[in-house]
């Protein structure tokens, strides 16, 4: 019978009311009195010396208050990069200044030059236009590999070069690993791109600065997955505000997939500005500008090599890739193709060695970041598209090469050539559930009832794992991280028994406003409703980290446990002082404090009125009140992983792609709420989609974007997608964290894109066409291209 409330129970998402009635309260629905509007003109070439700018005629014009250049900000910080990769993993890490607004030089399409400040968006609008800037343009530097070569054009004429960093990991592992490559009895190669993405949030990002003269506080809503961290980075470094004089406001925010992570310029900007011109300044990013302003994702360029002996058993594994960081580091960006995508390289494999190179290049693009998974899909792409096309290399079944090299149940704790040590896991499990899942027995029959209709049908299959729950402060401080990773949260249990939890944890479509309560309505035993989270406010919640990295039940859910904890020790003294009973002898249950033996119980609505209502109570041994904060900083990451098949369907004269099925078999610990994981998971797997058969950001050789508007970047559509079969029934919960969750939230985006390939490839080998690799996207031209080059 499933549960109707508490953990495990699918209680329906609460903030959906305000979602789906139009009641909820984004960034760009706050306006406030006396509000100013910015533009921002962009460089609409990629690498250039500005020479002259005249904002002459712009400043002239009615109703624009100012207009701001780089010189404005000559005493402000550049945008800081929260990461930092140290020399102990290869050569030390190249990190350029990145001013707010661009200084002599302009270094992507979309560099803000100028900002103009006015009365109304449209006249702010038409300012900008007014302006003139004389630019020299100069070559762009677009590929990764040509931007390492003697001689090419320096995007940062005070760095070396255009390499940012140069990581081999674990390097005491080379020599062994080539070794074992050189000898081995099959090496499996692959050449691969995982290719560049737009986040595409629904909402695009939007902030307003506001100041006040009479107390000297500034106050910054935005569209934020951390506002605690925008305070550090944008208080601390870019403008010098002391955090009791800065409030960073994350409302309402319409997805994030990692883009709304990172502090931006305009953020920087608009906190600026409207102590400048002392009136509050608003900036509504265009979807358009979103394109050339939020940071993008993925971008590797890589060559991998899977080494077997002679039974088929994995022996090491190589990885060289290419990373790109674009024009400006990005706040988490040098950790991304680093530890989040060099560390899950074992996959879930025994492979007992590994090596990772990675070159973090800059580019005349837009920063690259973190994106739904960051690294972890580059890294599962990678090993799961290797080990299919060596399993097809060998003759054998993709699923049986994996399940032979399969790290056993009876192996965990596991500690990995890369560093981690997985914790809990049944990749056996995950596997023949998928099995069953999607009739892979029959999947013979389906291929030829396909090829009855001309059609080719393929099954790929993938299974993955990730690190996430994203935390252990002392391992990602040794690691280059400039932040702690802990998350906070205090819970306040008013007079009459109602919860507030005030967590640092962001949610932005995630449904931490039913989940949350859901912990603690088990925990205590009362109605979820009677529990509500305050989130997104720095002047509310205590200092927090907030979300990504599928982090926030992890973390900041056992911060929310262990301050519940101190809550209830407390309560128990208090229903012992009620009861004259000894504190030891109490339990609680159902909302109920009882005696233990006795059937004397006091409610934990009558307990939590005797905090506030401190008559006839032992004022020296419990103070008044019930609220408790805690912090908590796990000991490990979350190792969740899962089995994930595609069926495809390649129409050979065309090269189309139909998706016909998909199937998700999971592990992720204990599930809090069944129909809001499966939710995550929907969604992941509809954006990994996106990226193997639609989505691609595209750059010409002038760094101009080919793909910088729904016309040309191809979003995936309901039409494009099969109804997916989901299960997460598989649990091994962790065994570190108080509530043995996993994270869930990037899983989907991980486990699907290699899985739509393989299956393509599938598709074309058991029509005839013995393709070995075709780049995401899967484009009907690049498959039928494929195809053709068969014939
Ligand atoms: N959950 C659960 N049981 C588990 C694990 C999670 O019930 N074992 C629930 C959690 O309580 C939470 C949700 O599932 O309500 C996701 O939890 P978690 O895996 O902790 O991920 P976060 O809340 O930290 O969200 C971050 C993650 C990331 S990194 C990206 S990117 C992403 C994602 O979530 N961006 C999203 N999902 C998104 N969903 C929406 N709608 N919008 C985004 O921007």
């Amino acid at each position: 019978m499933p549960k109707d409330h508490g953990i495990g129970a699918s209680s329906k998402r609460r903030e959906d009311v305000r979602f789906l009635t139009g009641e909820g309260n984004y960034t760009d629905d706050i306006n406030i009195a006396g509000q100013t509007y910015v533009h921002f003109l962009r460089s609409d070439v990629a690498h250039g010396t500005i020479t002259n700018i005249d904002s002459s005629a712009a400043e002239a014009m009615d109703g624009v208050l100012r207009v701001f250049t780089a010189k404005d900000f000559e005493a402000v910080g550049g945008i800081p990069c929260g990461w930092q990769v140290t020399d102990k993993f290869g050569e030390p890490m190249q990190e350029p200044k990145h001013p707010v607004l661009a200084e002599g030089k302009v270094r992507y399409v979309g560099d803000p030059i100028a900002a103009v400040v006015a009365e109304t968006p449209e006249l702010a609008r038409d300012a900008a236009e007014a302006i003139v800037v004389d630019i020299d343009e100069l070559p762009a530097v677009v590929d990764m590999k040509a931007a390492l070569t003697d001689g090419a054009t320096k995007v940062h004429d005070d760095l070396t070069s255009n390499l940012c960093y140069d990581w081999g990991f674990v390097e005491e592992n080379k020599a062994a690993v080539d070794d074992a490559i050189a000898n081995a009895a099959h090496v499996t190669t692959l050449e691969l791109v995982n290719n560049r993405l737009v986040a595409n949030p629904m909402e695009p990002r939007v902030a307003i600065g506001d100041y006040s003269r009479g107390t000297d506080d500034y106050t910054l809503y935005t569209t934020s997955q951390n506002p605690h961290v925008i305070r550090l980075l944008m208080g601390a470094f870019v403008l010098g505000i002391p955090e009791h004089k800065l409030r960073v406001v994350a409302p309402d925010v319409g997805g994030g997939f990692g883009t709304k992570i990172f502090h931006y310029a305009e953020e920087a900007f608009v906190t600026f500005a409207a102590k400048a011109v002392n009136r509050p300044v608003k900036w509504t990013s265009s979807r358009s500008e979103a394109f050339i302003s939020d940071a993008h994702g993925r971008d590797h360029v890589t060559k991998i090599e899977l080494a077997l002996d002679k039974d088929n058993n994995f022996t090491a594994l190589r990885c060289e890739t290419y990373a790109n960081m674009g024009a400006y580091l990005s706040t988490f960006a040098p950790s991304v193709p680093t530890w989040l995508h060099g560390t899950l390289l074992a996959g879930n494999y025994t492979t007992p060695l590994v090596y990772t190179n990675v070159k973090a290049v800059f580019t005349n693009t837009v920063p690259v970041d973190a994106y739904r998974g960051a690294g972890r899909p580059e890294a599962t792409f990678q090993l799961e598209r290797v080990v299919d096309k060596a399993a097809r290399e060998l003759g054998v079944d993709p699923t049986e090469l994996r399940r032979q090299n399969f790290i056993k149940p009876d192996q965990f704790p596991y500690d990995t050539p890369v560093a981690v040590t997985y914790d809990t896991g049944n990749y056996h499990a995950t596997l023949d559930k998928a099995l069953e899942m999607s009739d892979y027995a029959n999947f013979d029959k389906r291929v030829a009832e396909s090829k009855s209709r001309g059609k080719l049908r393929g099954l790929g299959v993938a299974h993955f794992i990730e690190a996430c729950g994203i935390a252990p402060s002392n391992l990602v401080g040794q690691l280059g991280a400039r932040a702690g990773l802990y998350e906070s949260a205090t819970v306040r249990v008013n007079a009459t028994g109602s919860i507030s939890v005030l967590t640092g944890s962001h949610s932005h479509g995630q449904g931490h406003e039913t989940t949350f309560p859901q912990v603690i309505a088990e925990m205590i035993g009362i109605d979820e409703s009677q529990i509500d989270i305050v989130h997104g406010d720095t002047s509310k919640t205590p200092m927090g980290m907030g979300t990504y990295g599928s982090r926030s039940i992890a973390v900041g859910g056992s911060a929310m446990v262990r301050a519940a904890e101190k809550v209830i020790n407390k309560a128990k003294k208090i229903a012992a002082h009620l009861m004259e009973a000894s504190e030891a002898d109490i339990e609680l249950a159902d909302g109920q404090f009882t005696v233990a033996g006795t059937d004397k119980s006091v409610a934990w609505g009558d307990v939590t009125l005797a905090a506030y209502v401190p008559h006839n109570y032992p004022l020296e041994d419990i103070e008044p009140g019930l609220e408790e904060t805690a912090f908590y900083d796990p000991s490990n990451f979350t190792y969740p992983s899962g089995a994930y098949f595609c069926e495809v369907e390649v129409d050979p004269e065309t090269g189309e792609v139909d998706v016909l099925g998909f199937t998700a078999a999971d592990d992720f610990g204990t599930v809090i709420n069944p129909m809001i994981v499966e939710g995550q998971v929907h969604g992941g797997v509809a954006q990994g989609i996106g990226q193997a058969l639609l989505e691609n950001c595209s750059y010409d050789d002038n760094g101009q974007l080919l793909s910088g508007s729904y016309m040309d970047y191809a979003m995936p559509r309901a039409s494009d997608l099969p109804s997916f079969d989901v299960d997460h029934s598989c649990q091994t919960p962790c065994t570190h964290n108080p509530l043995g969750v996993k994270g869930c939230g990037e899983a989907g985006a991980i486990g699907s894109p290699p899985a739509l390939v393989n299956g393509v490839i599938d598709a074309l080998h058991r029509g005839g066409y013995p393709v070995e690799h075709i780049n995401m996207p899967l484009s009907p031209s690049r498959v039928w291209e494929a195809i053709q080059s068969m014939k």
